[in-house]
């Protein structure tokens, strides 16, 4: 299987690049922001509980989110392989996927880090707000996105550096071109 890690700040461009992906490699997407997103659009109990974290730009809980993978990994058994985007996001995280995915006998195969200076990411992320709509997309919540990041999240990164599974990849110019750089990351692993 091809199992890959999507890593990088809000608005690197994990969910963009999932897209092309996708059509690509045929691999599932799990994107643990879009799952929560349509909790919340769907009016769950779930998706209540998520939006007043989410809007304030605050992690949800590890067994939250843990929880929702561990479904769709058991939903997606003849899967080829999975793109992790937005998860793990946090140690526990890290570790209970690690867990997951051996009880599977299948494991990560690399994580792809896209690398954007923070004002360009805020820019980026200002720019969506004004059309998508986002509740996370304003200056106080994006500014505690970065916190959350730096605290719990960037960690992850030197989680899988341990594991020699780290690729870090320049997260700026065409979308094009940056996907033509996560192929070249890719064709090290096979399916
Ligand atoms: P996510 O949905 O994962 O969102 P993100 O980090 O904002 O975005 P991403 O990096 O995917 O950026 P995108 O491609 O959209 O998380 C949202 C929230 O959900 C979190 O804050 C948290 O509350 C919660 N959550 C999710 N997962 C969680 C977890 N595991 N644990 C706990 N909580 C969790 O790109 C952003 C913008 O940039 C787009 O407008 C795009 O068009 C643009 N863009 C992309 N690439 C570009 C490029 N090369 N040049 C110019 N613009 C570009």
């Amino acid at each position: 299987m091809l199992n890959i890690v999507l890593f990088g700040p809000p608005g690197a461009g994990k969910g963009t690049q999932s897209q092309s992906l996708i059509e690509k490699y045929s691999l599932v997407h799990l994107s643990t922001g879009d799952i929560l997103r349509a909790e919340i659009a769907g009016g769950t109990e779930l998706g209540k509980y998520a939006k007043q974290i989410m809007d304030k730009g605050d992690l949800v809980p590890d067994e939250v989110v843990i929880q929702m993978i561990s479904n769709k990994i058991d939903a997606n058994l003849a899967a080829k392989g999975f793109i992790f985007d937005g998860f793990p996001r946090t140690i526990p995280q890290a570790q209970a996927l690690d867990e997951m995915l051996a009880q599977k006998e299948t494991a990560i195969s690399c994580m792809v880090s896209l690398t954007v200076p923070e004002d360009e990411l805020v820019s980026r992320l200002i720019k969506r707000g004004q059309t998508s709509g986002r509740a996370d997309d304003n200056e106080t919540a994006i500014r505690n996105r970065f916190n959350e990041y730096m605290k719990k999240t960037l960690p992850v990164a030197s989680f899988y550096q341990n594991q020699h599974k780290l690729y870090q990849i320049d997260g700026v110019g065409s979308l094009d071109s940056i996907f033509e750089r996560i192929e070249g990351v890719l064709s090290h692993f096979s399916a």
